[in-house]
């Protein structure tokens, strides 16, 4: 196993969608993505949860995003386990950590129910995920047709909003799904990503974290490693070929330098400086590859995050073994959102 976080996850941006049923998350989450009903997540205008939680990605804005969309946990007919059976999906999808809780708000509709969510979610990952916290207002055109700018609209709310507004520290923006100018809602969408990396920046780069997170990312981890064992073969292979083609390269290079310095004899001093330029060279050589053995294990890696993340999406016996370990952290920070909408 590789130590420390593998670099496609360290170049990814990932983005868990939270809200209201019918709030826009799956449309702004296939905006984001700038993938269609077909290829994105499905999305339909129904007063009933449509969607189940899972992830899609693209690379936009020459980052890979993967958007984490949601739906269930405030949905108040499901039992208190498949609340539960959703959080740790999610959480388990956007392992090691979010860089970002976007909570889309359906413009002019901001109720009780949505501050209960906030409030969920926040008992649940603590304080500090609302550094993580961005609002992201759908429907934007309602607006656009009163002639009113967002930050007019919102210059004049008062109350949760306004609250929630502050917490954010100005982390909101808006998004019209309606808009059939592309480069209208490209903009649009860029400027969440924007806010999103500026806020990443801002934390050293680093994504959220909670114990809860970490034991995901290392439920993950032991997954990875039954996978590697029954791939261990294809990874070893690649890798002799990879030491086979280096000692193959060096020794050739060895010896055309060789015959190199034999040209060089009669200076002395040339002769030291080449010598040094030369072990250098070889030394190259024998860098690039652990090089080529870290793409190996890259590729090896991501392609078996994308396994394990449809296993997280499909595979209840895998979702109750991650969930048994996050619920062990946990204590009790896990509770049904029910509750609180009742
Ligand atoms: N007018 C308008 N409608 C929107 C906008 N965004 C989303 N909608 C519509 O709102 C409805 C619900 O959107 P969804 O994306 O399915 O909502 P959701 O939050 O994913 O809902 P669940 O999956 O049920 O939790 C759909 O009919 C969308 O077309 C918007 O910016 N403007
Ligand atoms: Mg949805």
């Amino acid at each position: 196993m590789m130590e420390g976080e593998y670099d496609f996850l360290k170049n990814e941006l990932r983005i868990v969608l939270i809200g209201l049923t019918g709030s826009g998350k799956s449309t702004s989450g296939n905006a984001i993505l700038g993938l269609d009903r077909n290829h994105g997540f499905t999305s339909q205008p129904s007063a009933r949860s449509v969607t189940s939680v899972g992830c899609r990605k693209a690379t936009r804005f020459g980052r890979d995003i993967l958007v984490t969309d949601t739906h269930g946990m405030y949905n108040t007919r499901l039992s208190q386990g498949e609340v539960t059976k959703e959080l740790i999906q999610c959480i388990t999808l956007s392992a090691p950590g979010p860089h970002a809780f976007v909570m889309v708000l359906r413009l002019k509709r901001f109720t009780s129910k949505e501050q209960a969510a906030i409030a969920y979610f926040r008992d649940i990952f603590g304080q500090d995920m609302l550094k993580y916290l961005f609002v992201l207002f759908t429907g934007l055109d309602v607006l656009q047709a009163d002639n009113v700018s967002l930050d007019e609209f919102l210059e004049n709310v008062t109350g949760p909003l306004k609250d929630l507004i502050r917490e954010c520290d100005g982390r909101y923006t808006a998004i019209n799904n309606r808009e059939r100018n592309p480069g209208v809602k490209e903009g649009q969408v860029k400027k969440l990503v924007d806010m999103i990396t500026s806020n990443v920046d801002k934390h050293s780069g680093s994504h959220f974290t909670t114990e809860m997170t970490k034991t995901a990312e290392q439920e993950v981890r032991k997954r990875e490693e039954i996978i590697r064992q029954e791939k261990d073969e294809e990874v070893r292979k690649a890798k002799e070929r990879i030491q086979k083609d280096t000692v193959e390269r060096y020794a050739k290079r060895q010896k055309e330098m060789v015959k190199e310095n034999e040209r060089f004899k009669v200076d002395s001093e040339g002769l030291k400086e080449k010598q040094e330029l030369d072990k250098d060279e070889l030394e190259r050589i024998l860098a690039g590859r652990l090089a080529a053995y870290k793409r190996i294990e890259e590729q090896f890696a991501r392609s078996a995050r994308n396994q394990i993340r449809y296993e997280i999406e499909t595979d209840d016996s895998f979702i109750g073994t991650v969930g048994n370990a996050v619920c062990s952290v946990a204590g009790a920070l896990i509770h049904p959102f029910k509750n609180l909408l009742l």
